[in-house]
């Protein structure tokens, strides 16, 4: 008789083989003989993928039993990117499988390279959902991940001519072997329809009558913690027809229409929305919210009642996380659910509400902040209206008691927006039903104290915390860059950093070892090799390794200033040309990487981009440059791209006009990679300057206090001669398009330099010339670089989540024996 642990998979090299080989011929339907390195990645992803589930289920075995108090992570966007090197490496059995596929005649690496990214999300806030995953199940945390499986994920970036093209990103195409599709846990997730009043034993209530009905079918991703055998659930939601889907429709006749209609359903989870500016009202984008928060409310509430009867107990088990505004119709759902399912009065339900909900913003600017038309959402989810609107009313009666008739800051903080078109603020409505409001770094956090939701911080201070952002060491070292992971363990003798992030400090001890030194650069050097000959394979351009690699990825915006980069090559390209001989000698050589999409509806972005691909058509056929300058746009940045090239990189730059970057993460990654960075005071670099110091970051620009006045003085202010002159060299056509690029300089130029390219070019160029000092200072740049790494500790999720699990969802780590 079979022992219950003897079903479990075995790790030896005989077994793993077998194991592969087994879902060559069976689940790949491949002959064991003759199969290519595709087939042999999807065999050993299913191999893997085993070992996961046995460890899942565990560990949510292991949940159900203890009950403990759960954080529900709700975002609308994770980008989780390849799995398979992650899960193996947090799994502790990359090496066996690595050894295991050797004797078969295959190499990790490249079967890892056969995996596409899943992109299921914009940019910051959608890794970081990501990070926070695997912080979460590494630090034993009970924590379920929910989000929407969206069938097309964001745009492939293709750049035709220099121009951005947009290709749909169908990743699901191959198949998806990290995910567990489970077609028995479904909901129903209704839209439209009225709302009537009933008597339900002699009381009034709302009864909601929907006209459309859709499924929501779960598709589970286990997520592995590192030296542990939790692994956490992210469960994202696919749209389905529902058997009632239209419930009119299969009345009316027409049998043909009626089954086309219903395959309507499916649309709500097939895209990915890829603007991260503005809310446009799109009916679709406010169906996905509610879509996606009706099924993931349904799972919560059931799952609680599986074991509790009383709703009074529902914030002892219950934490629901708000990433951003995204998700937070979950407040009037669960209030819904509280009212009218469960027969809750207004007020115990609303004292639950004010117990459960968290709330992260990750925007600075109030055009950032979600608006939903009135109207819109009262067709859609008339109930849910009317509750946002009660929920207002109680909310303004009780702060005209606080504050009085104030109608000004009444008109503010209200949730109903009033104008030609009648707005909910999904942000108001968020703070207001909170019982804590997040900030992503400490400059963020005081922005949102003093400006944006300055009227909420003088009523609730206490609501107001921050908890600066983090990335995981375990994706941005130990998968990204394994020759450094081997060189930290090695000098710090040991491996537990990967798990205690806080003994990279350790690393200051030997910053100027000799020993050391030589082996960081090695490391360097064999990572520049790697993204050198990515240049080449993909652009044809051959770069010089002596070169600094000074790399700007990230999303195309305004206010992250791209343009100010390319302004700042302009102006090397132009000084070399006019340098004699000698001068020319002691330029330090720049291969300059530039990489990031566009929103498609952006234009001036997507001027940034042909812009950066006519100036490096100049600059990299100029022989006359040869290899002092290089400048490189890496197309379709995404997660596995980031993997690549920011171990590469000796210098990153991020230039957001101080005060307009939440947080940057982007930043995060390059530091932990020794990576020095040219930065201005926004976001978390200010508390990176703090960790590393001032010597070890080329900081330059305004700050955040002085961009005010600096804006008010805008016509008056005098711009660089040596800025005026690049601007200049676009308009005069040295790049060729001088029509298209003319905007694109009007933005810069005159008063309408709004990011203050101008005000800040100067200090640009010194912070630019002090790196090139330090470059050729060998031993200088090698110490700055050590101690980058060494600084970089506080930027793990590791720190973010146990700060979140502390003082903001009030969890206990729940450990699965091993
Ligand atoms: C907004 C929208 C609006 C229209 C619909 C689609 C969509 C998707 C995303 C967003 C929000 C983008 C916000 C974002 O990514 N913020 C970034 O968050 C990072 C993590 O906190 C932070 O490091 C960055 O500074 C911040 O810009």
């Amino acid at each position: 008789m079979l022992g219950l642990m003897d079903v479990f998979l075995k790790n030896d090299p005989i077994s793993l083989q077998k194991d592969i080989l087994h879902h060559v011929e069976y689940t790949v339907a491949r002959s064991r003989f003759s199969f290519d390195d595709f087939e042999a990645y999807q065999a050993l992803a299913h191999s893997v993928r085993d070992r996961l589930i046995e460890r899942w289920h565990d560990t949510l075995i292991h949940f159900k039993k203890e009950d403990p108090k759960r954080v529900y992570f709700l975002s609308l966007e994770f980008l989780m990117g390849r799995s398979l090197s992650n899960i193996v490496i947090n799994l502790g059995i990359r090496d066996q499988f690595a050894d295991a596929l050797s004797q078969l005649g295959f190499d990790f690496e490249v079967l890892a390279e056969q995996e596409g990214d899943a992109c299921l999300g914009n940019g910051g806030l959608a890794r970081l959902s990501a990070c926070q995953m695997d912080s979460l199940a590494t630090l034993d945390y009970p924590a379920v991940g929910y989000g929407l499986r969206y069938q097309y994920g964001l745009f492939r970036q293709v750049i035709v001519d220099g121009f951005q093209h947009e290709q749909p990103d169908y990743w699901l195409n191959f198949g998806n072997p990290w995910e567990i599709e489970r077609i028995h846990i479904t909901y129903p997730v209704k839209f439209y329809g009225t709302v009537t009043d009933e008597f339900l034993n002699g009381e009034k209530c709302k009864v909601w009558v929907p006209g459309e009905m859709v499924e929501a079918v779960a598709y589970d991703n286990p997520i592995p913690g590192y030296g542990t055998r939790n692994t956490i659930n992210l469960r994202l939601w696919a749209a389905k027809p529902s058997d009632q889907h239209d419930m009119e429709s299969f009345n009316t006749g027409d049998y043909v229409d009626a089954v086309v209609n219903r395959q309507r359903a499916e649309s709500i989870s097939s895209i990915l929305y890829p603007d991260d500016r503005s809310y446009q009202g799109k009916e679709l984008r406010l169906k996905q919210q509610y879509f996606f928060v009706s099924a993931s409310v349904q799972d919560i509430f059931r799952r609680f009642k599986d074991t509790h009867k009383k709703f009074d107990e529902f914030p002892e088990k219950v934490a629901l996380q708000l990433n951003d505004t995204h998700p937070s119709l979950a407040i009037a759902e669960v209030m819904r659910v509280l009212l009218d399912e469960e027969h809750l009065s207004w007020h115990r339900a609303w004292d639950i509400i004010c117990k459960i909900f968290s709330f992260t913003t990750h925007t600075v600017s109030p055009e950032g902040l979600e608006k939903i038309p009135v109207d819109l959402l009262g067709n859609l989810l008339p109930r849910h209206l009317q509750i946002i609107y009660d929920i207002n009313f109680n909310f303004v009666e009780e702060l005209k008691k606080m504050i009085g008739l104030d109608y000004d800051r009444l008109t503010r903080m209200s949730i109903v927006e009033e104008g030609a078109v009648k707005n909910i603020r999904m942000a108001n409505l968020s703070v207001i039903c909170s019982h804590t409001v997040n900030g992503v770094s400490r400059l963020h956090s005081e922005l949102l104290r003093t400006k944006l939701f300055k009227d909420f911080y003088d009523l609730w201070p206490h609501k107001f915390q921050y908890k600066t952002n983090g990335v995981t060491q375990r994706r941005w070292i130990v998968v990204s860059n394994p020759s450094l992971c081997a060189l930290i363990s090695k000098w710090l003798g040991t491996e537990a950093w990967i798990r205690d992030i806080d003994l990279l400090i350790g690393l200051r001890d030997y910053a100027t070892n000799a020993e050391l030194h030589q082996e960081w650069k090695m490391v360097k050097k064999v990572n520049k090799i790697r993204l050198a000959e990515y240049i080449e394979a993909m652009s044809g351009l051959k770069v010089s390794l002596d070169a600094m690699f000074d790399v700007q990825t990230k999303r195309i915006h305004e206010y992250k200033r791209q343009l100010l980069n390319i302004l700042g090559i302009i102006h090397r390209y132009d000084c070399i040309k006019n340098m004699d001989k000698n001068d020319r000698k002691k330029v330090v050589p720049r291969v300059c990487i530039i990489g990031g999409k566009a929103a498609p509806g952006y234009e001036i972005a997507k001027k940034v981009i042909k812009l950066c691909h006519a100036v490096a058509e100049k600059i990299n056929n100029d022989n006359d440059i040869g290899d002092l300058l290089k400048l490189v746009f890496i197309p379709d940045y995404n997660v596995s791209v980031a993997e690549m090239v920011i171990p590469g990189a000796d210098l990153s730059q991020h230039l957001s006009t101080a005060g307009h970057e939440a947080s940057g993460t982007g930043s995060m990654k390059f530091l932990m990679n020794g990576c020095l960075l040219l930065a201005t005071a926004d976001g978390s670099t200010i508390e990176m300057v703090e960790e590393i110091g001032q010597d070890n970051v080329f900081l330059f620009g305004a700050k955040a206090h002085e961009v005010v006045a600096l804006r008010k003085k805008g016509p008056t202010l005098k711009v660089p001669l040596q800025f005026s002159r690049v601007v200049r060299m676009i308009r005069d056509g040295h790049f060729g398009f001088e029509d298209y690029f003319k905007s694109l300089c009007d933005k810069i130029e005159g008063t309408s330099d709004y990011f203050l390219l101008g005000a800040d070019f100067m200090s640009y160029l010194e912070a630019q010339a002090a790196a090139d000092k330090a470059f050729v200072d060998e031993e200088r740049w090698t110490k700055m670089s050590i101690l980058s790494a060494a600084g970089s500790g506080r930027f793990s999720s590791d720190r973010t989540i146990q700060e979140y699990a502390e003082n903001t969802w009030d969890i206990q780590p729940c450990r699965c024996p091993f």
